[in-house]
């Protein structure tokens, strides 16, 4: 398999996913931001120029979501998924698709209004919406998490790979987390997780 990354990206996600299965992986490593993502080569394989894809046997696959499906009922030998028959698929969908959904667009306006756009094309009052916006999301993952939960989909699953991350992405980008302490235990619980650490050291020499 090979990933397309960019650390500090979505991309993380799938390095993390690959890390906890101890699947065996290469990595092309790609830069935020730059115009090689655009390249005629790149967008062969991601027709937005985007992070992640992988490519496996042929296949060509984007989107994060998608990606971790992929993994799970190919390579995951029952790993990290509920069974399809049990209550807690749903749940597992749910949560699965809960970051892209509901919390990444938020995401992504701030990253975009604080990093990506020049100062003078800046604009606060979307980044104090966004912010706003994001910090209500988490209040579905802290009722999820009300009743001693460790996880959003009973055991460790990939709906942790994709709301985790949106929520440790969220807490990053200075989400108010004062009132979500089981948000709060729960990023703390996925950050110190050995595979997730290992994810966030894939980074070009
Ligand atoms: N919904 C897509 C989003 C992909 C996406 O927007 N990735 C960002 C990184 S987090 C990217 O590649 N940005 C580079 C760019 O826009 O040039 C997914 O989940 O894979």
């Amino acid at each position: 398999m090979k990933l397309h990354h960019a650390p500090g990206s979505r991309s993380t996600r799938i390095v993390w996913l690959l890390e906890e299965l101890g699947l065996p992986y290469d990595i092309q490593f790609h830069k935020l931001g730059d115009r090689a993502m655009r390249s005629a080569e790149y967008l062969k394989v991601h027709p937005m120029g985007r992070v992640p894809a992988l490519e496996d046997n042929g296949v060509v696959i984007h989107e994060s979501g998608a990606i971790v499906e992929y993994i799970l009922t190919r390579y995951g030998a029952g790993r990290m998924l509920p069974d399809v028959k049990s209550p807690l698929y749903a749940q597992y969908l749910q949560w699965l698709h809960y970051s892209e959904g509901m919390m990444m667009p938020q995401v992504n306006v701030i990253m975009v209004e604080t990093v990506f756009l020049p100062p003078e094309r800046r604009n606060e009052v979307n980044v104090d919406r966004a912010t706003k916006l994001l910090t209500r999301s988490l209040d579905a993952v802290e009722l999820q998490l009300e009743n001693g939960e460790e996880f959003l989909a009973g055991e460790f699953t990939g709906a942790d790979i994709m709301t985790g991350h949106a929520c440790i992405a969220a807490k990053r980008l200075n989400a108010d987390m004062s009132e979500k302490p089981n948000v709060a235990a729960y990023v703390d619980r996925l950050t110190s997780r050995t595979a997730y650490k290992k994810a966030l050291q894939a980074n070009p020499d």
